[in-house]
C-alpha cells in the first residue's frame, strides 16, 4: 500500500496514535503535502460520511476519525501554510451557531494564513452577536468568514450575514461562505459576498476581494 493509501486508512479506522508518524513517513519519502491532505485525509473523511450515512459506522467513530485527521493537519501544518505574515489583512472565521464540525473550518483557516492574512478564528458554533463583536473589536477586518456542514444550520449562515450587514459594516467587510450543503445560489439569495467550495479556492478568493 502507498504512503497515502496508509494514511486514508489510518484516517478511516480512526488509528490516531499511528497517524503522526504515517504522516511524518510520508512527508520524509518526499510525498506532496496537498496530495497528503486531499487524496489521504479528506477522501478518507468522505468515506467515512458514506458510512455514517448507510449506518456502517456511529457518531463515536466518526469524532475518532476526525481526531485522527486533526492530528494528521498538525504534522503537514507548516508545510501547507508557507506565509504567516498578516500582510493581507484580518479575517475573522467561524463555524455558525449550532454546528460543531470544524476540520473544513480549520483548513479554510490554515489557508488564509498560508496565504498571508492574519486568522481570528472563533471555532464552533459562533452565534452571528460574536462575529459581530469581533468585527466592532477588529474593525480593520477585512472579511468575515463563516462555515457550515449541516443543512439545519444553514440558516445560522443567513442570520451572520444579516448580523453583519445591520452592523454598520456592510460596506466595509466581505462575507465568505462556505461548506459541503452550501452553494453559490444560497450565496446569492442570502446576500453573502462570495461563496467557495473549498478550502484553496477560499484563500484564492480572499486575495482577490481584498486586492
Ligand atoms: Co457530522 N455530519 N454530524 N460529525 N460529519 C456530516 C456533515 C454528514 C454529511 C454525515 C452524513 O450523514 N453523511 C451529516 C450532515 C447531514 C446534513 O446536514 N445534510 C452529519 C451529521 C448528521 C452530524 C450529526 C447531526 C450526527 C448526530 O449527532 N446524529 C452531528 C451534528 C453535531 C453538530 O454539529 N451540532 C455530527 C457530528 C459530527 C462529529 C462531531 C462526530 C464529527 C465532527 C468533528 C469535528 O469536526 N471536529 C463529524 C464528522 C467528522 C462528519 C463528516 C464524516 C466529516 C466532516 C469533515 O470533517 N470533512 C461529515 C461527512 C462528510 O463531510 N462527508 C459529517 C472533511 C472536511 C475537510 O471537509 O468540512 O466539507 P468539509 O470542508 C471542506 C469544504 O466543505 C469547504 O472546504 C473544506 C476543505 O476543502 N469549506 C469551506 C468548509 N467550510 C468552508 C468555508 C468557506 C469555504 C469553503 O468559506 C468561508
Amino acid at each position: 500500500m502507498s504512503k497515502i493509501a496508509d494514511i486514508a486508512a489510518a484516517v478511516e479506522g480512526g488509528k490516531v496514535k499511528l497517524i503522526e508518524a504515517l504522516v511524518q513517513e510520508a512527508l520524509d519519502v518526499g510525498e506532496d503535502p496537498s496530495a497528503i491532505l486531499d487524496e489521504g485525509m479528506v477522501a478518507a473523511m468522505g468515506v467515512v460520511g458514506q458510512k455514517f450515512q448507510q449506518n456502517e459506522l456511529f457518531v463515536p467513530e466518526m469524532l475518532v476519525s476526525a481526531k485522527t485527521m486533526k492530528k494528521g493537519i498538525e504534522v503537514l501544518r507548516p508545510h501547507l501554510a508557507k506565509e504567516s505574515l498578516g500582510k493581507m489583512g484580518k479575517i475573522i472565521i467561524g463555524t455558525v451557531a449550532g454546528d460543531l464540525h470544524d476540520i473544513g473550518k480549520n483548513l479554510v483557516a490554515l489557508m488564509f494564513e498560508s496565504a498571508g492574512f492574519e486568522v481570528i478564528d472563533l471555532g464552533v458554533d459562533v452565534s452571528p452577536k460574536k462575529f459581530v463583536d469581533t468585527l466592532t473589536e477588529n474593525p480593520d477586518t477585512k472579511i468575515v468568514a463563516a462555515s457550515t456542514l449541516l443543512t439545519t444550520t444553514m440558516k445560522s449562515l443567513k442570520d451572520t450575514v444579516d448580523a453583519v450587514h445591520a452592523s454598520g459594516f456592510k460596506d466595509k467587510v466581505s462575507v465568505m461562505i462556505g461548506g459541503a450543503p452550501v452553494t453559490q445560489e444560497y450565496a446569492d439569495e442570502i446576500g453573502a459576498t462570495a461563496y467557495t467550495p473549498d478550502a484553496g479556492s477560499a484563500a484564492a478568493k480572499a486575495i482577490e476581494l481584498v486586492s
